[in-house]
């Protein structure tokens, strides 16, 4: 194991002092703010604006200030003064821009004109919006539907994305990738085969009564840190919280509440996980095994006393699969489990105990389990674990991933769907009057294939930063001004703007903190949160520039330019009143959507309810079921001599593609986001110097050269065999290959590569 004492780390707790400190480093003078100070009092409060940031709980009795350090972040960043303008634009090429940083590139502020990319000059120079909307329309109309893809990133409200997706289908194809496929895609599918409901199923009350919780894979501290409240105050009635992740993360260690006077006077810090198992990258399907393995010992012991350790009647009553599951556990030895977690049999089974002795017991997990090729198993392991004890369809239990984007779970909800038996095609068919496609869509990593092939002839993003999110970047790049459209609607300028189809054209929309003010009048919307409860939000600040328009007003202004009149569609009516599109939801998904402008002020938001919380199994045997992994580890590779397993990370001061600064203050990462992790040992055993310059190579053993040049190595606390660099930085390392099978989500947490130091190899 590496030692602590040679490498990067912060002593501190998360939150504390240090979060104010880096909001007021970031945007000095902006922090201060009236417009941000009574936007911040409002967020996520009932009638509230809800962040821009992650997909957190919107409790219903929020705290005086129910917002985080990274939160806050987001909030600025939206609403900045700077502003992205025309003379900008006529000042620099887009071939110039593209050797810009993408933190340069977002610092230049909101985008205030539409944009046409002019490539006479290779400059972007302003339009106006009918001549945009007319433009895409024409050439839409040109090409074949199937051969257009509608990306979402998972930001635009219910009511926007339902619209995006009607267009989708109005136009003729289901090519509606989203930024879930890279993320939580992996849970969409697996957790719908296992128990038959495709989200979590744990509410926030749940984390008042649970008695223990388990993280696998998930960064509380940076990427959700609103939660490390509820768990502080778990922590102190006695729930006991365990963590698996290769890296010693620091809010799983400890929190002080910056919001607490006591607490930031007194520096008092609460420790939050009693055992924290730093586990090898990939290493979380054998540490779950050998989890279930101890429940399996335990049961024996307990019987032989005339008790039991598994729930036998609710496995009897709603499982399927447990005999082949519960054969393999026992036939797996403790070295192979061992070798493969990277944690001794002892660690495993601490862990185990606390399962065992928990009545209640709640996991969380993040990107950890979802983005390696055997993503899938890692979910399927889990539940398996929670299975055992009867741990989902219980209050104070169940499964809880924890999404990214604010939106990301509520607009697959509402049809931003590339699989078309997860939408209501009939109902659609006759709300609307037509024949909806019914071939299967596009996933993120098909559009990827669809543009590297060819096949792919138009791209239109709502949102996100399609080509800095993907994987296989340089190729990707090449590919995509193949196409013959792309249109981006964005909030601030980034990379997937600077490269362009022949016929190009940048939206700038409305932010959710802003006021949208349409025909009808000022606008509120609707999002989805963790949790599965749908909450308004209005915005109150004034636009960031006059030419804006909301994302509803532009996917309605693309739609009707490129369809045919149809009486049933109503694009200007609709976007005049969102309240009447809540009612076309309503309409198509009566079960969760009943009586939907009346319930999304509800404190809280509304609940649109779980089956599996209510241990109604939607699955193939009506049951849930237990999974047979058919692998130990889940990277997808062999082990070779300097083939290294390389994580990539989210720093504390980004949000995905958008770099706020080079702080990682949690980890103790300064100044820089050019750094290779690896620990001490490992870096001695490479022959590398801290400090030393290196690029990394892709070890996939495709033929493709792929690297990433002026890494910095910096010793730091990781198991043997992995490394550790930023996202999006690494992206170019990692292949369009390599992903979750049924998912399909890229494998971005354990991607093969080799260290590169001069122009000798290292390996
Ligand atoms: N401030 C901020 N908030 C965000 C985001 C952001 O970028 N910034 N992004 C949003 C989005 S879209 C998402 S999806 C979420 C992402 O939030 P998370 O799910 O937390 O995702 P990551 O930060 O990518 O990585 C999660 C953790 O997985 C660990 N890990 C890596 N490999 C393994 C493994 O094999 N096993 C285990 N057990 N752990 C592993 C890493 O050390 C890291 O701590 O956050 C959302 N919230
Ligand atoms: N290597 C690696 N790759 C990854 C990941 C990883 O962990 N490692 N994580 C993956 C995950 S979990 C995700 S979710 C994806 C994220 O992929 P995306 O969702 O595509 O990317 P973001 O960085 O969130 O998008 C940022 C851009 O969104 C635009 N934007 C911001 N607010 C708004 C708005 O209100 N409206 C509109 N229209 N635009 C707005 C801005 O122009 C900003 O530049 O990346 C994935 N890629
Ligand atoms: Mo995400």
């Amino acid at each position: 194991m590496a030692d602590q004492d040679d490498t990067a780390h912060y002593d501190g707790p998360a939150g504390g002092w240090g979060s104010l400190k880096g909001i007021a480093r970031i945007f000095g003078e902006e922090w201060n703010s009236p417009a941000v100070a009574e936007t911040l009092r409002r967020q996520n409060k009932p009638g509230g604006v809800m962040c821009v940031s992650c997909a957190w709980a919107k409790p219903p009795s929020p705290h005086a200030f129910e917002f985080c350090e990274n939160g806050a972040k987001a909030t600025l960043w939206e609403l900045t003064s700077r502003r992205c303008t025309p003379e900008f634009f006529a000042a620099h090429s887009v071939s110039e821009l593209r050797g810009w940083k993408d933190h340069d590139l977002e610092q230049q502020g909101r985008l205030t004109q539409p944009l046409r990319y002019d490539s006479g000059t290779d400059r972007y120079v302003p339009c106006g919006w009918d001549e945009a909307f007319r433009a895409i329309g024409e050439e839409l109309r040109a090409i074949a539907p199937e051969s257009a893809v509608f990306y979402a990133s998972g930001r635009a409200s219910l009511e926007t994305a339902y619209l995006y997706a009607l267009f989708a289908r109005l136009y003729g194809h289901n090519n509606l990738p989203d930024s879930s496929n890279m993320c939580h895609e992996t849970t969409s599918v697996a957790l719908k085969r296992v128990i038959g409901a495709p989200v979590g199923t744990v509410v926030l009350d749940d984390l008042s009564t649970c008695d223990a919780i388990f993280f696998f894979g998930q960064n509380t501290g940076s990427n959700s840190p609103r939660l490390l409240h509820p768990l502080q105050e778990a922590v102190r009635r006695g729930a006991r919280i365990v963590t698996f992740n290769p890296i010693r993360e620091k809010g799983l260690e400890s929190f002080v509440n910056p919001q607490s006077p006591v607490e930031m006077l007194t520096g008092r810090e609460t420790r939050i996980s009693e055992q924290y198992h730093q586990l090898r990258p990939g290493g979380d399907i054998a540490a779950l095994l050998g989890m279930c393995k101890h429940v399996f010992e335990a049961d024996d012991a307990a019987r032989r006393e005339g008790r039991r350790v598994l729930d036998a009647d609710f496995i009897r009553q709603h499982t399927d699969g447990m005999a082949a599951f519960e054969a393999k556990a026992r036939a797996t030895g403790w070295d192979a489990i061992e070798r493969e977690s990277g944690l001794s049999r002892a660690a495993i089974e601490a862990a185990g105990r606390v399962y065992a002795g928990a009545e209640r017991v709640v996991a969380f997990y993040g990107m950890g389990l979802t983005q390696h090729a055997h993503g899938f198993e890692n979910v399927a392991m889990l539940v398996n674990l929670l299975l055992l004890r009867g741990n989902i369809g219980r209050d104070g239990t169940g499964i809880a991933p924890v999404r990214g984007h604010s939106n990301v779970q509520g607009q697959r909800t509402v049809g931003i769907a590339e699989k078309p038996e997860l939408v209501p095609l009939d109902r659609l068919a006759a709300q609307f009057g037509f024949s909806p496609p019914r071939a299967k869509g596009m996933n993120t990593v098909e559009a990827c294939e669809g543009i590297l092939s060819g096949k792919v002839r138009a791209f239109v993003g709502l949102g996100g930063n399609f080509l800095r999110a993907v994987p296989e970047q340089a190729a990707m790049e090449r590919a995509w001004s193949g196409m013959r459209l792309t249109v981006q609607v964005a909030t601030k300028l980034n990379r997937s703007h600077l490269v362009n189809g022949a016929v190009a054209y940048l939206l700038p929309c409305l932010g959710r903190t802003e006021e949208d003010v349409q025909a009808g009048g000022p606008q509120a919307v609707s999002i989805e949160d963790t949790f599965s409860h749908i909450v308004g939000s209005l915005g109150r600040r004034a636009p960031a520039g006059e030419a804006l328009r909301s994302e509803a007003a532009i996917v309605a202004g693309i739609a009707k330019a490129t369809l045919a009149p149809n009486p049933k569609v109503r694009w200007d009516e609709w976007v005049a009143d969102y309240a009447r599109i809540r009612d076309l939801i309503a309409e198509t998904y009566p079960a969760e959507f009943h009586g939907f402008n009346d319930r999304f002020w509800q404190p809280g938001g509304f609940y649109r309810g779980n089956s599996a919380r209510e241990r109604i199994w939607k699955t193939e045997s009506g049951k849930a079921a237990f999974t047979v992994p058919e692998v130990l580890s889940s990277v997808g590779f062999d082990e070779a001599p300097g083939r290294y397993r390389l994580m990539t990370l989210r720093s504390n001061d980004q949000f995905n593609t958008t770099i706020y600064g080079d702080s990682d203050r949690l980890r103790g990462i300064e100044g820089t986001r050019d750094v290779l992790l690896i620990n001490p040992e490992e870096m001695r055993r490479a022959g590398l110097e801290e400090g030393q310059s290196v690029s990394l190579v892709s070890d996939a053993a495709d033929g493709v050269e792929r690297v990433v040049a002026g890494l910095r190595v910096l010793p730091y606390a990781l198991p043997d065999g992995c490394l550790g660099a930023y996202y999006p930085e690494a992206n170019p390392l990692i292949p369009l290959s390599h992903h979750d099978g049924p998912s399909k989500t890229p494998a971005a947490k354990s991607v093969p590569v080799r260290i590169r130091a001069g122009t000798a190899s290292a390996g």
